[in-house]
């Protein structure tokens, strides 16, 4: 008899549980927007991201993933974002920096030297005060995901010193401490959206470029780059957003199925391209890509040459962001 009671008590609670939930979400379509290809890191995540939505909301609210920059280019959909044409997107923090200048933080070279200082410091504090910038700007940022450590590809010759950097046709993300960077290494650093990045490699618009394995893979860069070097120069995050026009017409609960599900993609997102990227140097090379290490002292004289911005950059994002990033980095770096 207590059983029966037991089982109808819960059973009563799942039903009410699923009742409120209906009343809490109205149908709902949200595009979300990303420029690599479907099936790269930056796709399943969304399609992951996806499902935790809809199954959080009993498929009240659809995401439709849309990649390969069939809504724009970054920049574009950032503004579609921010005019409520767009509900979603993910892309890199390189290309807000002319919206939140702050988030220039995360392009610095050297800045962040492992997977556990980037989730450290992008998921602290330093993180949430960068995030909190764009929503007076119109968007609204949800979760930081790994695009990753990236590496310089090019077609003109290996590059194992500095000087091999001269002359070099490369292309950057559209700011100015990668043309900085570059410019610092001797490179003609030439600014490009990532959507019209393969053509301009094809064509020999550019020599070279500069992304993760993972990006060299899933874009088929390979096919139309010879030489890649292993810098490591920068780690990259992307950051998930939200039209704050949109947002604003969500219910408590909508916000927080995104919020949860944009954090529970994160954790997917960093496993997917950590455990891909172990792999990718090894595919690259069956590919047919020619991989150099840069020699000690080499690798020492480029980090010297992109050193040279964190000056820079530190004006640009304010001494005091700058100052409590170092703070957050030797906490980290102390706590073995
Ligand atoms: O849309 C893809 C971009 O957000 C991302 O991959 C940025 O790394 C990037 C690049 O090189 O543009």
């Amino acid at each position: 008899m207590r059983f029966t009671f037991a089982l109808a008590g819960t059973l009563a609670a799942l039903l009410t549980a699923t009742a409120v939930q209906a009343q809490d979400f109205k149908p709902r379509i949200v595009r979300f927007g990303y420029g690599l290809v479907d099936e790269s890191n930056q796709g399943r995540a969304v399609r992951f991201f996806a499902k935790e939505v809809e199954k959080a909301t009993g498929g009240k609210m659809k995401v439709r993933a849309i990649g390969n920059a069939s809504l724009g280019s970054d920049t574009q959909m950032q503004q579609a974002l921010i005019g409520g044409a767009q509900e979603m997107m993910v892309g890199s923090t390189a290309t807000l920096v002319g919206i939140a200048p702050q988030m220039a933080l995360w392009d610095t070279p050297f800045l962040i030297n492992s997977a556990r200082e980037a989730d450290a410091l992008l998921d602290g504090p330093v993180g949430e005060r960068v995030k909190a910038t764009l929503e007076p700007k119109g968007m609204v940022g949800l979760a930081y995901w790994e695009n990753g450590f990236r590496n310089l590809t090019n077609n003109k010759h290996p590059v194992a010193k500095l000087e091999d950097m001269n002359g070099i046709k490369l292309r950057v993300m559209q700011n100015n401490v990668f043309l900085d960077s570059f410019k610092a290494l001797g490179a003609n650093a030439v600014p490009l959206p990532f959507s019209e990045l393969f053509t301009a490699l094809e064509t020999r618009a550019v020599d070279g470029q500069e992304n993760p394995y993972n990006t060299v893979l899933s874009s088929k860069f390979y096919e139309v780059q010879k030489y890649l070097t292993v810098t490591n120069h920068v780690y990259s995050p992307w950051i998930v957003t939200v039209s704050k026009k949109w947002w604003d017409q969500l219910s408590p609960a909508e916000k927080k199925v995104l919020q949860d599900a944009a954090v529970k993609s994160r954790e997917f997102e960093r496993k997917d391209t950590r455990d891909e990227a172990a792999k990718a140097l090894a595919e690259l090379k069956q590919k047919g890509m020619q991989v150099n290490e840069l020699a000690p002292a080499e690798a020492g004289r480029m980090r010297d040459k992109l050193t040279t911005v964190h000056a820079s950059v530190a004006v640009s994002v304010g001494q005091d962001l700058w100052k409590q990033a170092q703070d957050e980095l030797a906490k980290v770096r102390a706590a073995k």
